[in-house]
């Protein structure tokens, strides 16, 4: 079978990770421009003031993209770059850039699919409290507004956010990821509830707009099972899923929240400051939205603890991934067994939990639309004589492809792939060292962009539409 024509195969990045010029032609600063600085909270310290220049070099960066055959890019936008300060003036030199980034993309034949979120918030509004202060989501109303009405013409595909279970749960109860708090389960509630707020009211108004293009919001997708038959793992692994998957997915496409969860946090007074308005918003645009974005590198095996664990408070090793951390509520503790595979960074690789993972999601969600926003192995790609031979990549997309393909001959509505990522980027807590790229990036030469085996292959899967998977 060939992947079907209006399948579109792609790959991804994110603004922070590429960019560089933090602050350059008028971008204000983010939480990220300043959370990276604090010492200790990034691998070696690193941090995107340079990243991998795509800023400077994105000409040549998309005429790679173009060269590998790539049908759709999927990147984000800077918040802080259209608008410095979050909620003030418009930058219209930010602005340029992305009809930059957008006309390279059209001139070949590229998709843009653009991220309104990725993360990255102006620090003035992380200042006012970031996704805790309810009037974040009047000044995302309004940036999504300006981007869809600068951009809106020539993109058709937009994603509201990226990963809220990660910037949340980083942010508000490991204190990996800026604004860096630890343990605040109230806070942590308090903002996904903002999220998705924010979400509903700017599909409200891309819906208004009538630019009939598309838009929804990329989740992790990380399915939990338990690590054995055991009915109490059974039970946790029940429990992982209802608040890291239904949490997030429940309120976008059903409209309301799982009250397995619900009925807990109005036990622990976790529950959110959320008015019937909001809850009524939620409801009224859950139809509204086109598809999700599945985020895909490896599920959880969950086990049942029954003594109080100890704090979440996560060494770096721990807040990258690698499973061994209790849930916030000491219910269950993500374990690494030794049946399974795992990369160099400690996630497990398996193109079977993603496959079973996708069934239950069509169980819940009916033919809800999907795309693979995210796939791919963070690797240190081995170099020989000169040629970057990223055999372990090539394999590890190669059985997440045959995946999604059975998963589309199973009849479950998947309509693009986009690996993570199309060039070797910085990864927000592991640095350069960890790679992901089709594209190698020499941080010892001026940052020379090289192609690597797998960039090859690529284009051969692309060029022959997955045929041979
Ligand atoms: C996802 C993010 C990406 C990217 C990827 C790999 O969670 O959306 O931005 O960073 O994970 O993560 P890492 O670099 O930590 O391996």
């Amino acid at each position: 079978m060939k992947f079907p024509h209006d399948f579109l195969f792609g790959a991804a990045s994110a603004a922070y990770q590429i960019e560089g010029a933090w602050n350059e032609d008028g971008k204000g600063i983010t939480n990220w421009d300043a959370f990276s600085k604090i010492p200790g909270k990034t691998f070696e310290g690193t941090n995107g003031d340079v990243a991998i220049d795509h800023y400077h070099r994105y000409p040549e960066d998309i005429k790679l993209m173009a060269e590998m055959g790539l049908e759709s890019y999927r990147f984000s936008i800077s918040w802080a770059r259209i608008i410095p300060d979050g909620d003030g003036a418009i930058n219209e030199k930010g602005i340029q850039f992305y009809n930059n980034i957008i006309d390279e993309c059209l001139k070949y034949g590229i998709v843009p699919f653009v991220t309104l979120y990725h993360w990255d918030l102006p620090q003035a509004l992380e200042d006012k409290g970031g996704w805790i202060n309810k009037d974040i989501v009047n000044a995302f109303a309004r940036y999504a507004e300006i981007c869809y009405k600068a951009f809106g013409d020539r993109v058709k595909h937009w994603i509201t956010f990226n990963e809220t279970v990660v910037f949340c749960t980083l942010g508000y109860l490991n204190g990996a990821h800026p604004p860096g708090y630890v343990n605040d389960a109230k806070k942590y509630f308090q903002a996904t509830h903002h999220v998705f707020v924010a979400h509903a009211r700017v599909i409200q108004i891309y819906k208004s707009l009538k630019q009939y293009g598309e838009i929804g919001i990329t989740h992790v997708f990380n399915p939990a099972y338990g690590v054995d038959e055991k009915e109490e793992n059974q039970q946790a692994a029940f429990h992982a899923n209802n608040y890291q998957t239904f949490w997030y997915y429940d309120p976008i496409l059903k409209g309301e929240y799982p009250t397995y969860v619900i009925d807990a946090l109005r036990e622990k007074e976790l529950t959110p400051d959320w008015n019937e308005e909001e809850l009524a918003l939620l409801r009224e645009m859950a139809g509204n939205n086109d598809f999700i974005g599945l985020n895909y590198y490896q599920p959880a095996r969950v086990i049942k603890i029954d003594e109080p664990a100890e704090s979440i408070a996560m060494d770096r090793d721990k807040s990258t991934g690698r499973p061994g951390n209790p849930s916030f509520d000491s219910y269950y503790r993500t374990v690494m067994m030794d049946d399974k595979v795992y990369t160099k960074w400690g996630w497990e690789i398996s193109a079977e939990g993603f496959m079973q993972g996708l069934r239950m999601i069509k169980d819940r969600y009916g033919d809800v639309k999907l795309y693979i926003t995210e796939n791919g192995l963070g690797d240190e790609d081995p170099i020989i004589e000169g040629e970057i031979v990223d055999v372990p990549r090539i394999k590890y997309i190669e059985e997440h492809l045959r995946a999604v393909k059975l998963a589309i001959q199973e009849g479950i509505n998947l309509k693009g792939y986009y690996a993570w990522s199309v060039i070797d980027l910085l990864s927000w807590l592991n640095g350069y060292k960890k790679q992901y790229g089709f594209i190698y990036v020499d941080h010892k030469n001026n940052l020379e962009r090289r192609k690597k085996l797998s960039f090859h292959w690529y284009k051969h899967i692309i060029a022959t539409r997955g045929e041979e998977l």
